[in-house]
């Protein structure tokens, strides 16, 4: 037993989330009663996020999985017999050795991406495990693929503002950001230097909450932000803005930029970006003008068929206008890399086998693929509800000749379709690396109650799986506190120790460098690369330009699936209890005459989703918004967003195109509108009288 009655103890929070709050859970006989924010991590600052709050409903809730299972219903139907792990294992280990024998060890795919986003549970022994069997490769797409292409070849990943510098600036640009949702911690420092004085500029096609508080809002369409970047670049060169002697000393190919901006005059960007050109202007003026000036470059914006030239054109600002070298001033995105660790040390090199790009998983089930998959083993990821074209993935997993493993905390969408499901621990019943890609932070998080049910942790479920395949090596640290403390071992010894104490680790960069001061470009020759030949060659059209709204299937809205404040991408979207709702503008809403709470069917040529009605003025016309994350039982016909996103891949990274899913919405008068019966087996959900579920 670790814990004992009454006490509270200290830990991090390693989710999908920039912030990776230091947290306080307060234990009653060994079991969780409370969680909050701590004051370990300053940017925590005591406070945590409501979900993360109720984060002892999942560990103790209906949906856990307490038990090994194999399937004994229809695919997707979540009917198992439990069994105990040795079975279990043994029928994984016998599923992978019949795939090699058969169509060689490539027809094993693991699937993996954001549930823990610690450092140990996630490209460790699972890694080890799947390069020395040969598996096929994933390349890990779904989310900042697009923006880490535009960030690496610009900057070689330089460390980024950190969030408590935010209150320092005069000017903050949020673009393509929500961090009212996404990350609340950001959210002071912005108010902070709003109430001294500073400016705020929002870009987002819907009115989040900083739109609502900021000095400029461009509601763009979606897609068009590398237009609107380049209008303000365009200004920049033209009226005398650009740092030119910045640009001589620091960067290169700044000339081949200043001319593909030349053709953006603001009234050409207003055009395809759907707002006044005057906004642009104003935007461009005051970037021009005031310094310290920050931009926090979000997600939202990389998640189009324009992402990644959108994320170059926008990373590309700062430099052009000498925004750098004061605390305050430059840009955000995402600091993952600020701690330079790797993991070369892992004990299995980089396999050369095929790669598999996970965002269609759906075309890689169904298509004709040789070796074709046979085993595909999930774990950290929901990719029935998280990845795009969810039709086809769903038809992929109803495959009979598939072995599906699912290594999961709770009853996922996913481990619905699984044939054997392996129940896995919650970040308070293990160890892990809790590292922030917003604030610059790292943490160990331990386990701070017992397991529930017979869930165990990744490393220790990998670990059995090597050996049982005859593929453990001597030396391969085994158990959970072995290979935790391998990872501090591999870490420089400053972090390590400092992690070891319990105290605050700093990488060489501190954390808050200033940009151009304390840390620089990471490219090889430390200069900022403005036109990196080979992403010109990399997108579609070459790089700074932009490709029109392919209108998928010709439907006239644009659908977003922004993070929500319930979830975190898919996480804890049990706990969900109301039923879904499409968020219209008022306009859209009369042209269709459609009424608030009224039963919906959102559909294109992939498929449909049918929901509540919510109509609001929060988003711009020509463009409604389901929550990212949303279970099957949340629908009434069981498809989320995702249903509706085309698997094609963003101009860089091969990134997903959530954004580019082009829709039609319509009354739903069918018998299955208004119940949550998806006839995938998901509990039903009664129709309840609509609320407005506001998504910010
Ligand atoms: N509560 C909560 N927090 C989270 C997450 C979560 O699911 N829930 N997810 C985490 C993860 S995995 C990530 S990657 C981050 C993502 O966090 P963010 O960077 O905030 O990304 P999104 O939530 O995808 O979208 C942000 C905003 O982009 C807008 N947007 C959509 N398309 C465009 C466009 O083409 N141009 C512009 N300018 N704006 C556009 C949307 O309207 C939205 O308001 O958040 C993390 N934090
Ligand atoms: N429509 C739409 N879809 C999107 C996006 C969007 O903008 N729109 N954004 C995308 C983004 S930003 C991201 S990052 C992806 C995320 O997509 P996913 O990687 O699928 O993330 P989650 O939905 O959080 O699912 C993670 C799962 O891992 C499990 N898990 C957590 N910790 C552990 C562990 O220690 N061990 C094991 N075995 N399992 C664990 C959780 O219970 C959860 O079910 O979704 C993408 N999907
Ligand atoms: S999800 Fe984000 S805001 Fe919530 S506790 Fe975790 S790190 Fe903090
Ligand atoms: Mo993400």
């Amino acid at each position: 037993m670790i814990t004992q009655r009454g006490r509270v103890v200290h830990t991090a929070c390693p989710l999908d989330c920039p912030d990776s709050c230091s947290l306080q859970v307060s234990l009653e006989d060994g079991r969780l009663v409370a969680i909050d924010g701590s004051h370990h991590n300053p940017v925590t600052n005591g406070y945590i996020c409501a979900k993360v709050r109720r984060f002892g409903d999942r560990v103790y809730g209906a949906d856990r999985i307490m038990k090994p299972g194999v399937r004994i219903g229809a695919k997707g139907s979540g009917a198992f017999r439990w069994i105990e792990w040795e079975e279990a294992l043994e029928r994984v280990a016998e599923a992978m050795r019949d795939a090699r024998e058969r169509f060689g060890a490539e027809s094993v795919l693991p699937f993996y991406y954001g549930g823990s986003n610690g450092l140990l549970t996630q490209d460790t022994v699972d890694a080890r495990l799947f390069r020395r069997f040969g598996a096929s490769r994933l390349a890990r797409t779904l989310c900042a693929s697009t923006s880490g292409a535009a960030n690496e070849a610009l900057y070689g990943k330089m460390p980024s503002v950190t969030y408590a510098d935010y209150a320092h600036a005069r000017l903050i640009v949020v673009w393509g950001a929500n961090p009212s949702a996404s990350g609340i911690h950001l959210v002071p420092y912005i108010l902070e230097a709003q109430r001294a004085g500073a400016v705020l500029a929002v870009i987002d096609p819907r009115s989040t909450p900083l739109a609502r508080k900021a000095d400029v809002h461009l509601a763009i369409r979606p897609g068009t932000d590398v237009a609107v970047a380049l209008a303000v670049h365009r200004h920049l060169f033209e009226h005398g803005h650009a740092d030119e002697a910045f640009l001589a000393t620091h960067t290169r190919g700044a000339d081949r930029l200043r001319e593909r901006a030349r053709e953006w005059t603001p009234e050409r960007a207003a055009d395809v970006a759907g707002i006044a050109a005057a906004d642009i202007e104003r935007l461009a003026t005051l970037y021009a003008r005031l310094s310290p000036a920050v931009i926090r470059c979000g997600w939202g914006l990389e998640r189009n068929r324009n992402g990644g030239n959108a994320t170059a054109a926008i990373l590309a600002l700062p430099a052009v206008a000498g925004k750098f070298g004061v605390r305050g001033g430059g840009f955000t995105l995402s600091n993952s890399a600020s701690w330079g660790l790797n993991k070369t040390w892992i004990g299995a090199g980089e396999a050369s086998t095929r790669v598999v790009n996970m965002n269609q998983l759906g075309r890689m089930l169904t298509g004709p693929v040789s070796p074709p998959v046979k085993v595909l083993f999930v774990y950290n990821c929901n990719p029935l509800a998280t990845v795009p074209h969810q039709n086809l993935t769903r038809r992929g997993l109803e495959r009979e000749d598939l072995t599906t493993v699912v290594f999961d905390q709770v009853m996922t969408d996913t481990a619905r379709f699984a044939d054997i499901v392996l129940p896995a621990t919650t970040f308070i019943e293990q160890y892990d690396f809790a590292r922030a890609y917003g604030p610059i932070s790292l943490q160990l998080t331990r386990p701070v109650i017992d397991a529930v049910g017979e869930a165990r942790p990744n490393v220790e479920v990998f670990a059995e799986l090597e050996a049982r395949l005859g593929l453990s090596q001597d030396g391969d640290p085994r158990d959970e506190v072995e290979m935790m403390l391998r990872v501090l071992d591999e870490m420089p010894a400053e972090i390590s120790g400092a992690l070891r104490d319990g105290t605050p680790a700093e990488p060489p960069c501190g954390t808050a460098p200033i940009q151009f001061v304390d840390v620089f470009p990471r490219t090889p020759d430390r200069k900022i690369d403005l036109f990196p030949e080979a992403l010109d060659r990399q997108a579609p059209l070459g790089l700074y330009t932009y490709q029109p709204d392919p209108g998928t299937d010709r439907r006239p809205l644009a659908l977003l699936s922004p993070s929500s404040e319930k979830t975190i991408s898919s996480s804890l979207g049990e706990l969900i209890t109301r039923p879904a709702s499409l968020v219209m503008h008022p306009d859209d809403a009369h042209a269709r005459n459609l009424r608030e709470g009224d039963n919906v069917r959102v559909f294109n040529d992939l498929g449909d989703v049918r929901c509540l009605l919510s109509i609001e003025p929060t988003i711009r016309p020509g463009c409604v918004s389901l929550p990212k994350g949303l279970w099957s039982r949340h629908t009434a016909n069981g498809s989320t967003a995702n249903a509706l996103a085309p698997d094609t891949l963003a101009d860089l990274g091969a990134g997903a195109c959530f954004n580019d899913a082009r829709v039609e919405v319509e009354k739903d008068d069918s018998d299955a509108a208004g119940c949550g019966d998806s006839g995938s087996g998901i509990r039903s959900i009664p129709a309840v009288p609509p609320v407005p579920n506001r998504i910010h």
